[in-house]
């Protein structure tokens, strides 16, 4: 070869190379990426994002219903509590007018024991009613010393024909048995907001001084009636807590004159005037002849069964014999009440 053909050959190499490099740094620059693995990387990313926002939207749905959760359970027991002040302003407004009462019974039993004249002494609910003790209620007569008389519940009607009415009785509610012996109804049982007997010492104390006496009652088609006797006057114990009564007035029929001047009767002391054993016939205590034209201490039967029985709460004069009463009250005041 010649120098010159080795030249040319040389210049031609480079011309060749030159065109191949100058050709490849194009190809570098721009890589031609395939479109689909573009796209694919994107949809991966937008995956990752969809998945991650998902599980922070689950995270918020989750922190919303525990948030849900808790403000419905603070409502409830904020209704809770709401209900609680509603039982609790309704008990005190109760409890307010009983302790009303009760203090103005205090003060009074405080003012008494200061002047201890007797014209003051309070006796039952007409001494309280002449002071000025108008409303119906639940009253603590004081104890007297000079009387012997112990402290004592009574509920005063300061309403009726008057008012100034010491209750001795009351059927209303029906949960207390009046199928009780000699001694209860010697001393009294029951509540005195409820069903009750005063008990027959305090009759025969309370009327010592001259009486009347008042029952009032109601059927179960809600009328009422009533009977009064201005004479009324209960024994001691040793005479039986006999019973006298006299004077009839009323509506209801004079059902209590038959057993005028009788002893009272109970489970186990047959005081009757009876070859029967009244008061185990009539399951209660009263002043039993042979046997009722009244049984204001006998069975307390419902609606439905009020109609079936001998040994109810009965009032021959207005329903007969086979009709028990949905409520009795038995009251006394003295005969020279005055309201
Ligand atoms: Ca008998």
């Amino acid at each position: 070869m010649s120098l010159r053909t080795a030249a040319l050959s040389v210049t031609l190499l480079l011309l060749v190379l030159s065109e191949v490099w100058a050709q490849n740094p194009r190809k570098r620059m721009a890589p031609p990426k395939p479109p689909k693995a573009q796209c694919c990387d994107e949809v991966r990313s937008l995956k990752v994002q969809v998945a991650n926002l998902t599980s922070l939207l689950e995270e918020l749905n989750r922190k919303q219903e525990t948030d849900m959760m808790n403000v419905v359970r603070q409502m409830m027991e904020l209704d809770k509590q709401n209900r609680q002040q509603e039982a609790r302003v309704t008990e005190a407004e109760s409890k307010y007018s009983e302790i009303n009462n009760r203090v103005e019974i205090m003060q009074l039993q405080a003012s008494q024991s200061v002047t201890q004249s007797s014209s003051d002494a309070i006796y039952d609910c007409a001494s309280l009613y002449n002071k000025n003790y108008k409303i119906s209620g639940e009253y603590k007569l004081p104890a007297d010393e000079f009387l012997g008389t112990p402290e004592l519940d009574v509920f005063c009607d300061m309403e009726s024909n008057g008012g100034g009415w010491t209750l001795i009785q009351r059927r209303k509610v029906g949960l207390t048995s009046f199928n009780r012996d000699w001694k209860q109804y010697k001393n009294g049982f029951g509540t005195i907001r409820g069903d009750f007997w005063l008990g027959n010492d305090n009759l025969f104390r309370m009327t010592r001084q001259p009486s009347t006496l008042r029952i009032e009652m109601e059927d179960w088609e809600g009328e009422t009636r009533y009977a009064e006797y201005s004479y009324f006057t209960v024994k001691n114990e040793l005479n039986s807590f006999k019973l006298l009564i006299a004077n009839y007035s009323g509506n209801a029929g004079d059902s209590l004159r038959y057993h005028n001047n009788t002893n009272f009767s109970t489970k186990g002391k047959d005081n009757d005037k009876c070859v029967d054993d009244c008061a185990s016939l009539r399951k209660g205590g009263y002043w039993y002849n042979c046997c009722t034209d009244s049984n204001l201490n006998g069975v307390f039967y419902r609606y439905g069964n009020h109609g079936k029985n001998t040994d109810g709460i009965t009032w021959y004069g207005w329903h007969g014999p086979n009709y028990s009463l949905k409520r009795v009250e038995m009251k006394i005041r003295p005969q020279n009440f005055k309201s």
